[in-house]
Parts: C-alpha cells; structure tokens; sequence
C-alpha cells in the first residue's frame, strides 16, 4: 500500500514553485491534479492507440473502439452501476443535467407538475430546471436547509406529493461541503413516483459510491475532478428511462438509419454519444478511476474527512473568520469569510505564498444570498495535500489578517 508521501510524488505539478514558494494546491474541488499514471495514459494512447471510435475497420480503430468501451466498462465498475449501457460519456457534469433535463425534462414533465431542488444547487444543477420549469409550465420548490447548511429533512418530505416529477440535488456541496443524505432522499421521491437526478461532482472523486445501491435514475460525474482530464464526465441513467428519451445532440453514431426526411436512433448509450466522442480523455478518466481503486476509495475518503474536519477546526479559531457549513460529517472542503476582507484579496495574498483557494461565488449565486454574502475564500482537500498544508494555510491567513485589517 502506497503511503500519501508517495501519492503525493505521483503528481508532477507539485514540484512546481509558485512566485518562488512551494506549490500548496487547495482548489480541488474545482479541477484536480493528475498523477503521472493519468498522464501517460493519456499519451500513451495518443502515442500508439489513437484513432475515432466505432468507425474503422483497421486495426488502430478497433484497438482504439476496444480502449473506449473498456474505458465505459472501467469506469461504471468504479460507480457500481447496475449495468454499463447506462453509462454515458459526455463533456462533464454540466453536460450531464443538461442532456437530462432537455431529454428528460421537455419530454417528460409536464405543465403543472414540480420540480424539486434546493437552494444548495450549484448553477449547472439549477438553471436547466429553471428552463424547463419556464418551457413546459412546472413549478420549481426548494427543499429548506437549516441554520448550519444541511437539508431540513422533515420539511423537505412535504414537498413531495403527486405532483412532483423530479428531484434534482447535489450529493455533496461544493460549497458547504454538506453531505446529502441520498438513499433517503431517492427512497422518498420513488414513494411518490419521481424522478430523481443527483450531482454527483463532488461525491464521486472523494467517497465510495455505489450506484446500484442508491437507486438514482440519473447520477452525473465530471473526470476533471478526480484525476482525469477535463472535457470527459458522465451520465448514468436508468436503461429503461434512457430508452424513452429522445436523443439530446445529433450526429454521429447515435443514428441506426437515416432517410432525407427522418432517422431512427442507435441503442444506449451510443443514442447520447453524438460525433467523435472525447477518446483520450475517456481512456484515461479509466486510469484515474483504476487509480484511485488502487489506493481505495474508503482510505480516501478518510483522508479528505479527516483534512476537512482539521481545517473546519483550525480555521474556526482564527478570529474574525466564519466557517459555513456543518461542523460533522462534511466534504472535503472548508468554504470562509474574515470579516472585512474581500475573499479575493484574501486568495490573492495566499498566492503569493503559493497558496492556491478558489474566491468567489463558486457558482452558487442563490446559496451565498442565502448565506447573505456576495462571495467566499474555498479551501479543498484531495489526496496529495497533508496536515501539513493545512498549517501554511492557517499561517498565511494570519499573515493575510495582519496586513489587510491594519490596512
Ligand atoms: N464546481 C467548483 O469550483 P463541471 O464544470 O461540468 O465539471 O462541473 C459542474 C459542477 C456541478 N456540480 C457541482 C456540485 C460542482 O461542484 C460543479 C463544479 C466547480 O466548485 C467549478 S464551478
């Protein structure tokens, strides 16, 4: 078993000075890092595999068709899904709601009935409701959360009668860090005949999920944030519900015959994989989820609660500084605000010490009023930072505090 020293020298970019400091990585949860195994996956094809899928008769296509649908079959055993003709490749999670909210959601929900989301949502999991909600007149309602950024779960139970058609949440927020309560959630809206689409972003690059026992109809991933390359994520769906929907792009190998007037479609998932699918980085979004089983997804998962715990605690001490979210039980992420310091300034001054957060409103515009601020400074966690970045963080919040407060 590789100890997290040598995780940790898998990844090059580490090496990395920033403006003359050691490179202290602490964003994430909005793209992580690659080892050197993801990365020569990726050249490596590209190298000696590379051509289009599904297409060729010669031997790089075939080499490379067998590479892609392996690539499925990989990456479905890592989510424990029922089945990998429910696994579709996309662009990332955006991509993955939007196609199930157009596909779905036009199709499907109908004028009068809900939508149910919640306030935690990040913007990709909000505004395709939003626009299916205004297209086919459905009412969207929002699941209440209480004081410390969890979901009110007695509440949130009333809102799901016969009339709601889907709800739609995030597994794990990207900016509380609150863990969903899913198995619930998903069993609750099944009573009333829902749908139900998770968000999964930030769940499955840091905890074991397993797909068979959650039961979702829709689970969407990004590869970019668990060691893979951007440009590649996924959409699982529930076979029977994918073969009712109409295709969400056009083109490609998503046909089985076309006329001049009309076309019929090809099976899933090729029905959602329109055009030259993105090959390379499927193949090696495959080697960061082998990657990752290698290390375990339970020791993972571990490693970034007890960073989040550590730096929820830590952080908490240093005066003037709030810390959103629950206390317990959290992702591996710590979202703050000193008073009187604009969270960008603070992430500007932390990158001159090498410290890299994320500022802003981390697309969730609706939580941060909601949290009655206009932004906030995000540290998150993965499996190549320590206790140790934790100290530089909290030591170049002190020094951020001393120059910008008596400035
Ligand atoms: N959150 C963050 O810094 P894409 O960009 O499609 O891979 O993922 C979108 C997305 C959807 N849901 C959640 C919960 C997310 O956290 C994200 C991406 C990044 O928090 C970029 S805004």
């Amino acid at each position: 078993m590789k100890s997290w020293e040598e995780i940790r020298q898998d990844f090059p970019i580490l090496n990395v000075k920033i403006n003359g400091k050691p490179l202290i990585y602490l964003d994430s949860a909005a793209s992580s890092q690659k080892p050197v195994q993801v990365l020569q996956s990726y050249c490596g094809f590209c190298e000696q595999r590379y051509a289009n899928v599904h297409r060729g008769i010669h031997t790089l296509g075939e080499s490379a068709t067998s590479d892609y649908e392996a690539a499925r079959e990989t990456v479905a055993k890592f989510v424990h899904a029922p089945t990998k003709d429910g696994l579709i490749f996309t662009r990332g999670t955006t991509e993955s709601i939007n196609l199930v909210a157009r596909s779905y959601g036009h199709k499907f929900i109908k004028h009068g009935q809900a939508i149910v989301l919640t306030p935690m949502e990040h913007h990709a999991n909000l505004i395709p409701w939003q626009l299916v909600a205004k297209a086919v007149g459905a009412e969207l309602r929002f699941w209440p959360m209480q004081e410390d950024g969890t979901l009110d779960f007695e509440k949130g139970r009333k809102l799901l009668d016969n009339s709601v058609a889907m709800l739609c949440f995030t597994h794990i927020s990207n900016v509380l860090g609150t863990v969903n309560p899913v198995r619930e959630m998903i069993e609750l809206a099944h009573q009333v005949g829902a749908k139900v689409l998770v968000d999964g972003a930030q769940a499955v690059p840091h905890m074991p999920v397993d797909l068979t026992e959650l039961d979702a109809d829709f689970y969407a991933f990004s590869g970019h944030k668990m060691l893979g390359p951007t440009g590649i994520g996924v959409l699982w769906g529930r076979p029977e519900v994918l073969n009712d929907m109409d295709p969400f792009l056009t083109g490609g190998e998503m046909i089985r015959e076309v006329w001049l007037d009309h076309a019929t479609w090809n099976e899933i998932p090729y029905k959602f994989e329109a055009g030259t699918p993105a090959i390379a980085e499927a193949v090696s979004m495959a080697a960061a989820a082998r990657y990752l089983t290698e290390i375990g997804m339970e020791r993972v998962h571990e490693h970034g609660r007890g960073l989040a715990k550590q730096a929820y605690a830590r952080l908490s001490e240093i005066e003037d500084l709030t810390v959103y979210g629950p206390s317990e039980e959290r992702g591996a992420l710590a979202t703050f605000n000193i008073e009187g310091i604009h969270p960008h300034d603070i992430a500007a001054i932390l990158d001159g010490d090498g410290v890299a957060i994320r500022a802003g409103h981390h697309c969730a515009q609706p939580l941060m009023r909601w949290l009655g601020v206009a932004a906030t400074a995000r540290a998150s966690f993965y499996i190549y930072n320590s206790e140790s970045d934790i100290d530089v963080l909290v030591e170049a919040i002190r020094t951020t505090k001393k120059v910008l407060q008596h400035a």
